[in-house]
């Protein structure tokens, strides 16, 4: 079945960070409507506004106090309104972040809890303490200690998978799932089209809560058994009655056969999911905090396994490498020394021609890569701060932890837009509310709009073919060359009665002195005379740094 939204590419915007249009060094909805031309020249479809809702923004808007209300430091429900007016008559949708497993602390509904209301707290997960006293399980919170905090005045813990600011709801209570739907049929009302759906794998929680003693407790709450149950749901009472709804459910830490259910053609539940197994393949033993090279094999492996067992399913998939919690791919699988234009092309390609949706990141269509910032003092994250801490009391060292931050942290995605290479980038008018990198100066939007050979331009590109030829939206793909150890190929096929296409995308992985004669690969591949070269980097077809390729057989007649 064909999906509408095949063709789309979808543009992640962290507002904190985009643009600052009143001055205080906080990027804003005003900031976003002044850029909306340069996204449009882009020619992306639907912009998904990270977490924006009333927050102390202690998890930068992760932490929700009212879903019906725009943060102020974003600007008022009339520029939010405007942002939506400005970006659809340039035909581009906007898509909302609902942050549902949890909210703020401060959120009226956990403030009549904490101060007895029973209702209420029956919206969270308080349990009393067990008969020693100890939280009703070991498990740890993603940014570090336990997932429960005890209230004394009530003598209950409740549970926190995040910060201890971000309580978890119980989405057993119909109530709180009539409360979802109302949110979302709320901002559908306003011509909100599009929704992803925050660490949404997670609301169902198990009935009982026992100690995990292999692990940190997420194989408890991962995927619970409700989860479906819980989406068909919210699909049925809100957004499923809208026939231009795009929605997206971020499944953290979750399996394949998850995702073919929650985004499975019936569209029953999701349009599509993120899942982030290919961005833990430098992660040693797992362990976001220890360092290790790119496995390129298993980032192979997993990417493939994911394209074929969602195609296998006719399920879909977001196509992202790069997000408000990643470090920049750039920097992190391309190279943003010697090769940065070309591994940024080629990690583009490589990405925006599989099956699926794509994402870019802000600031990923202009290279830009990691701020590597070496004094905990330039940190905002609090998963960051969390884990400088933890990692101390644990005996690393703070050259060791700050090299690991400078890797790793959320918050090498979330410095300032560099616009141009004025003082404060064009961003702003005044220091950010986080450091700009210096290095970043010279990778900039102005430059890169000047380029005509720039990593802007290698986007739009993409983005156009995407719309041009049938096979990249729609096609079949299978792995080609699996076996090669620099080069990431694989092959897409369409056929539309007596239309056929073909597509084949070569790209070097690596920028080593391994000298890859594309021609030669391509010709062991294909018969080059009845096809017709549609971009490449470099004309001569044999590169020995990265670079990508891909050709395209015409329709035949
Ligand atoms: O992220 C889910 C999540 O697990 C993140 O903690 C992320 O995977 C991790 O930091 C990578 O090391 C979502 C949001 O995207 C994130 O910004 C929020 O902090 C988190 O949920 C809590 O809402
Ligand atoms: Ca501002």
């Amino acid at each position: 079945m064909n999906r509408s939204y095949s063709q789309k590419v979808i543009y992640q915007i962290y507002p904190k960070s985009f643009c600052d249009s009143n001055g205080d060094g906080i990027g804003d909805f005003q900031g976003i409507i002044s850029k909306l031309d340069y996204l449009a020249t882009l020619g992306i479809d639907c912009i998904w506004l990270n977490a924006c809702f009333e927050s102390p923004q202690r998890d930068n808007g992760y932490d929700v106090s009212d879903y019906y209300k725009i943060d102020p430091d974003f600007g008022t429900m009339d520029d939010f309104e405007l942002l939506c007016i400005e970006a659809k008559t340039r035909g581009i949708d906007i898509m909302l972040d609902m942050v549902f497993n949890h909210t703020s602390t401060e959120h009226e509904w956990f403030q009549k809890a904490i101060n007895g209301d029973k209702d209420y707290q029956n919206y969270y997960l308080f349990l009393p303490p067990n008969k020693d006293g100890s939280a009703p399980s070991n498990w740890h919170s993603k940014f570090g200690g336990s997932a429960w905090e005890f209230v004394p005045d009530l003598n209950l813990y409740y549970l926190h998978l995040f910060d201890v600011t971000q309580a978890d709801l119980n989405w057993n209570q119909t109530s709180v799932r009539q409360e979802m739907a109302n949110i979302v049929n709320f901002w559908q009302q306003k011509g909100v089209n599009g929704f992803r759906f925050d660490v949404i794998n997670l609301i169902s929680k198990p009935e009982t809560f026992e100690n995990d003693d292999i692990g940190d407790g997420r194989r408890f709450y991962t995927d619970g058994p409700k989860v479906s149950e819980y989406l068909r749901e919210l699909n049925l009472n809100s957004f499923g009655k809208n026939p231009n709804a795009l929605t997206v459910g971020e499944m953290s830490s979750t399996t394949l056969e998850k995702c073919v259910q929650y985004a499975n053609s019936s569209q029953d539940q999701l349009s599509m999911v993120f899942n982030f197994h290919h961005l833990k393949v430098d992660y040693a033993n797992n362990n976001k905090w220890i360092l290790a090279d790119l496995d390129f094999k298993l980032l192979k492996s997993i990417l493939f396994e994911w394209q074929l067992g969602m195609q296998h399913a006719n399920a879909w998939m977001a196509l992202f490498w790069c997000n408000h919690d990643q470090p920049r791919v750039v920097s992190r699988f391309g190279n943003d020394k010697e090769y940065r234009k070309q591994s940024a092309k080629m990690l583009a390609t490589t990405l925006h021609l599989m099956r699926g949706t794509p994402y870019i990141y802000q600031g990923e269509e202009i290279g830009m890569g990691n701020a590597y910032f070496d004094d905990i003092s330039y940190y905002r994250d609090v998963e960051s701060l969390n884990y400088f801490d933890i990692l101390k009391q644990q005996g690393r060292s703070e050259s060791d932890i700050l090299a690991v931050l400078g890797a790793r942290s959320r918050d090498n995605a979330r410095t300032p837009i560099v616009w141009d290479n004025s003082l404060f980038s064009g961003f702003s008018t005044q220091q950010p509310w986080i450091d700009i990198p210096n290095e970043a100066k010279f990778i900039n939007v102005e430059a890169n709009l000047q380029d005509k050979d720039s990593i802007f331009y290698h986007y739009q590109t993409l983005i156009k073919l995407r719309k041009t030829y049938p096979v990249i939206a729609e096609g079949a793909i299978k792995p080609l060359m699996f076996e090669h150890d620099s080069i990431f190929a694989y092959q897409r096929d369409w056929t539309q009665g007596q239309k056929t296409q073909t597509l084949i995308v070569l790209n070097n992985f690596f920028s080593t002195e391994i000298t890859v004669d594309l021609n030669e690969l391509l010709t062991q591949l294909i018969d080059f005379s009845s096809w017709k070269i549609i971009t490449n980097n470099y004309p001569d077809l044999s590169v020995n740094d990265q670079s990508n390729t891909l050709l395209l057989q015409p329709y035949q007649s």
